[in-house]
């Protein structure tokens, strides 16, 4: 009985390898069971809510779809090593589609392809046109860090300074180029005399180093400092606290995490963006060799003001002058 049991057993066994085996040999037919796709990570995903929500969103969009399997691999603050990692899982050839995000991506992606060009790649939060295997989506930040700036500076000159900071995670062209000016320009949309302390913590996580650099502007006259240093932001949140300063939270809603700290959540809807184009190439649309930019106007970036922390955290006067500004930018009266 029991010997029959095995043997039964072994059968079942057999017959799953085959049809295994099958559903492999049926790929290669080009008539794909079940789909895999690999999301990587450039860093870690705890404390930076922009991977976070990229993982979320390409497992939605999996889940839905169903028969489709998603592996995170998370590539590590060594950014040396990030190309070798993608040339690995391209030359699996086993993903259908490689899904990444950050500025740097692109350029890397680029070597890569140029050895796999039949890999597929969906990257976020950078910009490359005219790859065929890859799509690319970027926010329009110029808008998000004007949005923090304007905020930044409003709840500044309640607290009766003119001096902000930003704490950036490291040095990157989206960061010099388009987040500190606009950022900048922001605050001295309210008055011309703002100036912004910018300080680098040289990595992702150091929350340590990001309380010292934010205790120092903060000692210095700095009245709130926008955090952009993934791991790093718990350490600005932390000196804000303990030295009376506020921050404002960049990529997703912050308010929640210290109430009564964080004085604005100048937001970007990575989770939707992730969720969508991974849809759409499970649908066989994701329009490679394409790169968008998306900003206020087509709902991926946002200022959140429907938060009872941000109500209670922020003067009815700062929060009406904040609410005109997003008004204008959504309505296209202020363009960025
Ligand atoms: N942002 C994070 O929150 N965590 C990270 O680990 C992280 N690593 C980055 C590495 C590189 C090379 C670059 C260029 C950017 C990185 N960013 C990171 C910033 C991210 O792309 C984005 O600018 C910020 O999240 C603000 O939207």
């Amino acid at each position: 009985m029991k010997q029959r049991m095995k043997h039964g057993l072994f059968t079942a066994l057999a017959m799953m390898l085959s049809v295994s085996l099958w559903a492999g040999a049926g790929r290669e037919r080009g008539a794909p069971l079940g789909r895999e796709i690999a999301v990587f990570i450039p860093g870690l995903m705890a404390g930076s809510a922009i991977y976070e929500m990229l993982a979320q969103g390409v497992k939605r969009a999996a889940q839905e779809a169903g028969a489709v399997n998603v592996t995170v691999i998370e590539g590590g603050y060594n950014q040396a090593d990030w190309e070798a990692s993608l040339t690995s899982l391209a030359a699996m050839h086993k993903y259908d589609l490689i899904v990444s995000s950050n500025p740097s991506l692109p350029a890397l992606v680029q070597a890569v392809s140029a050895r796999f060009p039949q890999q597929k790649f969906l990257l976020l939060d950078g910009e490359y046109a005219g790859n065929p295997s890859v799509y690319t989506l970027r926010y329009n930040q110029r808008e998000q860090a004007y949005l923090a700036g304007y905020c930044a500076a409003l709840n500044a000159q309640e607290r009766g300074t003119r001096r902000i900071g930003l704490v950036a995670g490291q040095e990157y062209p989206a960061m010099n180029d388009i987040i500190l000016p606009a950022y900048t320009d922001g605050a001295r949309a309210v008055d011309p005399d703002f100036t912004v302390d910018f300080r680098v913590l040289g990595n992702w996580f150091d929350a340590g180093k990001a309380a010292d650099l934010s205790t120092a502007l903060i000692r210095s006259g700095v009245g709130v400092i926008l955090a952009i240093a993934g791991g790093g932001n718990e350490g600005v949140v932390a000196a804000a606290a303990e030295h009376g300063a506020g921050v404002v939270w960049f990529d997703t809603n912050g308010y929640a995490l210290r109430p009564g700290v964080i004085v604005g959540s100048a937001v970007l809807y990575q989770e939707k963006a992730a969720y969508e184009k991974t849809k759409l190439f499970l649908a066989g649309e994701l329009p490679l060799g394409k790169a968008e930019v998306v900003g206020i106007a087509e709902g991926y970036v946002d200022f959140i003001e429907d938060d009872p922390h941000y109500q209670a955290a922020v003067s009815e006067s700062v929060r009406q002058k904040q609410a005109a500004l997003i008004a204008r930018l959504r309505a296209g009266a202020l363009k960025l």
